[in-house]
């Protein structure tokens, strides 16, 4: 039913770590978003239901928003919880890496896995996987989320029949958390079956997308009208808006992690926009954490690995600065003008020779008037 992205040599590789082990920790990247503690609590059930003793454990804090997950209050926190982590790693057989692609993702819950002596099986849809830290590889980058590589790996195994109500549920939240509930990166009509299929096992996608989405507090509404009306800064030539914002002002609105989740997608809602850039004070480390989020082919990891030592996704990436807010604030606009003409429509020297030089041979051999050659491109378009 689903276009075959997994090979046969996929399914053997983790069908053999599967069968091969009876302890297994799960591990997802730092605040672990939807689609990280998605997929860990979806493969966490499967594994359950395989008779395995399992273990997630998260470098630190997630969003209140995803507590409602079937046994999301026995995920390990890595930064809190450090003699469960240590019992559970020590036990591993099996270490299962999940939505990130380099250990350096996961901070100093990285290096203790790089300690253990069991395999390292890396699942994951981010560009360029770091070869020498696992011993097998599933990376699939043209997927929406590690939460659909999952569901995939599990029909390409034959073993969707063990995918129990949770595991549906957990998939379906990562699925829509990296789509920004399939508004972005969520074409290929898979993903649909899929969802279709998710359905049929029972899930309310409805009380999901509300768990998920309707979960805040009246300050973190407040705090977007802030944003919104005080610190937004629209570039309209460069289709681009930037907004920054410093500690003391999330302490005014009673600052909770993932209060800022999703307000740097709000500024694409403004027709023609292609880049929305949030620079953000962290609220524990000396350091500016920067989100960026753009529409079609505009690169924001690119863009993120230029200037703010980040990377991610083309249409959603981010990065870091070890500076004061103003000079963030400086890279970025620094970062605007060097992506001027790719923001601003400016079309290249080239083009610009090319139509001249299409214009006149135009008028020339037709001798077409203005308006009509106006008409016939509006034509054009139309089909
Ligand atoms: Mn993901």
């Amino acid at each position: 039913m689903l276009k075959k992205k997994i090979t046969p040599q996929e399914v053997a590789i983790v069908k053999k770590d599967f069968e091969t082990s009876r302890n297994v920790v799960i591990v997802c990247h730092t605040s672990p978003d939807g689609d990280a503690i998605g997929s860990s609590l979806g493969l966490y059930e499967y594994m359950k239901r395989k008779g395995k003793q399992v273990t997630v454990i998260v470098p630190n804090y997630f969003p209140d928003f995803l507590h409602w997950m079937k046994d999301a209050d026995k995920i390990v926190r890595f930064d809190w919880q450090k003699t469960a982590s240590y019992t559970a790693l020590k036990m591993a057989d099996l270490i299962c890496c999940l939505d990130f692609n380099d250990m350096r993702r996961i901070d100093d819950l990285g290096v203790a896995v790089m300690r253990m002596r069991c395999k390292r099986l890396l699942i994951d849809h981010h560009l360029d996987p770091n070869r020498q830290q696992f011993g097998h590889i599933i990376s699939h980058p043209e997927m929406s989320s590690t939460s659909e590589l999952l569901f995939r790996l599990l029909d390409a195994m034959g073993e969707l029949n063990s995918l129990t109500f949770a595991g549906a549920e957990d998939i379906y939240a990562g699925m829509a958390t990296d789509t920004g509930f399939f508004s972005f990166n969520s074409n290929d009509p898979d993903i649909f079956l899929i969802i279709s299929e998710l359905l049929r096992r029972g899930i309310d996608k409805d009380k999901i997308n509300r768990n998920i989405q309707n979960n805040y507090s009246p300050d973190r509404l407040r705090l977007i009208g802030y944003v919104l009306y005080e610190k937004l800064q629209v570039f309209p030539e460069l289709h681009a808006s930037l907004f920054a914002i410093k500690k003391e002002e999330l302490t005014q609105f009673h600052y909770l992690k993932g209060d800022m989740e999703g307000i740097v997608n709000m500024p694409l809602q403004i027709k023609g926009h292609k880049l929305s850039i949030c620079l953000r004070e962290d609220t524990e480390r000396p350091l500016i954490r920067v989100s960026t989020r753009s529409v079609d082919d505009f690169p924001c990891n690119e863009f993120c690995t230029e200037f703010f030592n980040g990377g991610g996704h083309k249409n959603a990436a981010g990065g870091t600065l070890e500076c004061t807010m103003e000079e963030a604030i400086d890279i970025a606009m620094k970062g605007l003008e060097t992506w001027h003409d790719r923001l601003a429509d400016v079309p290249s020297k080239e083009e610009d020779k090319k139509d001249a030089k299409e214009a006149t041979t135009m008028e020339s051999v037709t001798g077409i008037e203005d308006d009509k050659k106006e008409d016939k491109s509006e034509e054009t378009k139309e089909k």
